[in-house]
């Protein structure tokens, strides 16, 4: 079961402590930390960030790529507490992660993009503590994201992802320490009905009763919800009604509510309470949200009843040195530079993102399609070259497939859990480029898709973004996809370097392919790019230049206008990132409108012109 994936946050009720900080770090090649008693500490170690990714941190390259068993540990001082439950949150650890408390194994999790909490109540002593990890950041067909490892001559491991990015891993999101009350709001999500000047806000909440018995507990709690808007004014309140020993359920109204909007946010605090029938405050959590509504009808995608168009982009968490650890002055200038180019939009390609992202979304008013590390689900090192192929690339027929399935919902269930309230979330996206042409892989993905739906209490538009591969005549998913998303590269993998009449004429003829299906849904371009050496310039443009960057975006967006069911365009890549090394990739992928350090190529001042006036 997954545990409560609440933001972690200090409230009248709750305790919030952060192990971040130097770690004890080594590497277990051999594999022989628990027999060698690591769980209990280890003698040899450097010391590193936590959070952070370790493999930029050092000069030396077997440590860069090294794949396999690492081992973290601190030590915390606990104070005395009684009568609360105490927990570990760990932010995010890749891609998987056994826990060790004083030499005890109180957990693991599988997945290294979403946070897992672990009750450590019995565990934890009083005073001084030993926390110990194994992390292992090897890469399979059973796990997302999918890849391979290669076993080399000396014994050590390479990873070998089916993704277009650096496998980046470590504890690479904060730790903290939880001190919680007993009973305690486990969850709780959200929906809203738009009526004339009126909002009707639907709420559910789960509550925990830690180890208390809740037959005797559970007629003694009563839960509160109060929505208090910008100026600090209560906007609605009401008792929620018990819908069984852990739920409780209701409705608020709230009259004349200011709508949070793209670009034009505005949050309320929303407060839950938890008390008993003589007054005692159990707990108290509380959160800022945006009242807004989120819908396709037929081509058109609707936020608050009004057609949204998406600009913006595909990004990754990625920078220089701190790898994939999130970083606030980092998000922020990410958020500055989207901002001044004009774009509302990003997908979080091809993981979930740090919590704080959602939240800084929330007060940007920006939108964001949510996805799951759900990519590399096609057999072969480098997809983005094989995809224009047309070669068929198989995937869903192994005997992995059932254990990879598993995970994929396990995933699928941790993000909407955590993700669901954030009104910047308008779409979840269940994959990155798998294989979708067999029946299997219909199969495959309704289970997923029937999932998702039931999870999300919005009831979201759920999509995927499809390869070149997943034409509109052998692409068995898309029937799938409440709007669908299409990664296409005319002009770069496509008839690169040539004429763009070619890749023009390329793109336009697959564009009329699927305008031919009638499907009636919207469209969003959620990858084109080309990859972009920033100074480089050559007249005429060339592969590679800024100008031929333009170029390239001149012509797709020349594409885009005349298909009115394009209801959407996030170019690949807000910025350029790390990737494996290899002959296609020259210090990482270069498709970057910015630079990896945040600065303009040209073609940030072309998307500029478009986005401000579109
Ligand atoms: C697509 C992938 C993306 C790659 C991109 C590229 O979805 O992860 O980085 O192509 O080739 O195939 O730049």
């Amino acid at each position: 079961m997954i545990g409560s994936l609440l933001y972690p946050k200090m409230t009248s009720t709750r305790m919030r402590l952060s192990l971040d900080g130097m770690w004890k770090f080594t590497l277990d090649k051999e594999k022989k930390g628990e027999a060698a008693g690591f769980a209990d500490g280890f003698e040899k170690f450097d010391m590193i960030p936590v959070p952070g990714s370790f493999s930029d941190l050092y000069t030396d390259k077997s440590i860069k790529n090294y794949c396999g068993d690492f081992w973290y540990e601190t030590e915390f001082l606990m104070p005395e507490v009684t009568d609360r439950k105490v927990c570990l949150r760990f932010g995010s650890v890749t891609h998987r992660a056994v826990v060790y408390l004083n030499g005890h194994k109180i957990g693991e999790h599988e997945g290294g993009f979403l946070p897992f909490v672990i009750d450590v109540t019995d565990t934890v002593n009083v005073g001084t503590n030993k926390l110990v990890l194994k992390v292992n950041n090897e890469l399979n067909e059973e796990t997302l994201p999918c890849g391979t490892v290669k076993k080399n001559r000396d014994g050590s491991l390479t990873a070998k992802p089916y993704f277009d990015f650096f496998n980046y891993s470590g504890i690479q999101r904060s730790v903290d320490l939880l001190i919680l009350p007993k009973i305690s709001v486990a969850d709780y999500s959200l929906r809203y009905e738009l009526k004339d000047g009126q909002a009707d806000v639907f709420i559910d909440m789960a509550v925990d009763y830690s180890d208390i018995n809740i037959e005797s507990k559970s007629e003694d709690v009563r839960a509160f919800v109060r929505f208090t808007d910008e100026h600090g004014k209560a906007a609605a309140e009401a008792e929620l009604l018990r819908v069984d020993g852990y739920h409780f359920g209701g409705m608020v109204s709230i009259d004349d509510p200011i709508l949070w909007n793209v670009l034009d946010p505005h949050l309320y605090t929303v407060t839950l309470r938890l008390i008993s029938q003589d007054g005692t405050v159990f707990d108290e959590y509380s959160e800022r949200t945006g009242i807004r509504t989120v819908a396709v009808q037929g081509e058109k995608i609707l936020i608050n009843g009004q057609q949204v168009y998406l600009k913006g982009y595909g990004k990754h968490e990625d920078f220089n040195i701190l790898g994939r650890t999130f970083n606030y002055s980092v998000a922020k200038r990410d958020f500055e530079c989207m901002k001044w180019n004009g774009a509302n939009c990003f997908r979080t390609s091809h993981y979930p993102y740090a919590d704080e992202w959602y939240q800084m979304a929330d007060e940007e008013g920006f939108l964001i399609i949510d996805e799951v590390p759900a990519v590399g689900m096609m057999r072969s090192t480098h997809n983005y070259v094989d995809a224009g192929t047309g070669k068929y690339t198989y995937f869903f027929e192994t005997p992995t497939v059932p254990t990879l399935q598993k995970n994929h919902l396990l995933q699928v269930e941790e993000m909407i859990k955590r993700d669901k309230n954030h009104p910047s979330v308008i779409a979840f996206s269940l994959f990155n480029e798998p294989e979708t042409t067999s029946v299997q892989s219909y199969e495959y993905f309704s289970k997923i898709f029937e999932r998702a739906k039931e999870l999300d209490p919005q009831k979201r538009p759920l999509t995927g973004a499809l390869e070149k591969n997943s034409s509109p005549e052998k692409c068995q998913c898309h029937r799938l996809l409440d709007f669908i998303c299409l990664n296409r590269y005319y002009g770069w993998y496509i008839s690169g370097g040539e004429d763009f009449f070619e890749a023009e004429e390329k793109f336009r003829d697959e564009l009329d392919r699927w305008k031919a299906l009638n499907v009636d849904k919207p469209f969003v371009m959620t990858e084109f790019g080309c990859d972009t050496l920033a100074g480089h310039h050559s007249l005429p443009g060339t592969m590679w230049s800024e100008e031929y960057q333009n170029e390239y975006y001149a012509m797709n967006f020349r594409v885009f206008e005349d298909y009115g069911f394009i209801q959407g365009e996030l170019v690949w890549n807000f910025a350029d990132f790390q990737t494996s090394e290899g002959i296609f990739r020259v210090g990482g992928n270069k498709k970057g409108i910015f630079t990896r350090d945040r600065q303009p190529k040209s073609s940030a001042f072309v998307l500029r012109d478009r986005w401000m006036k579109k």
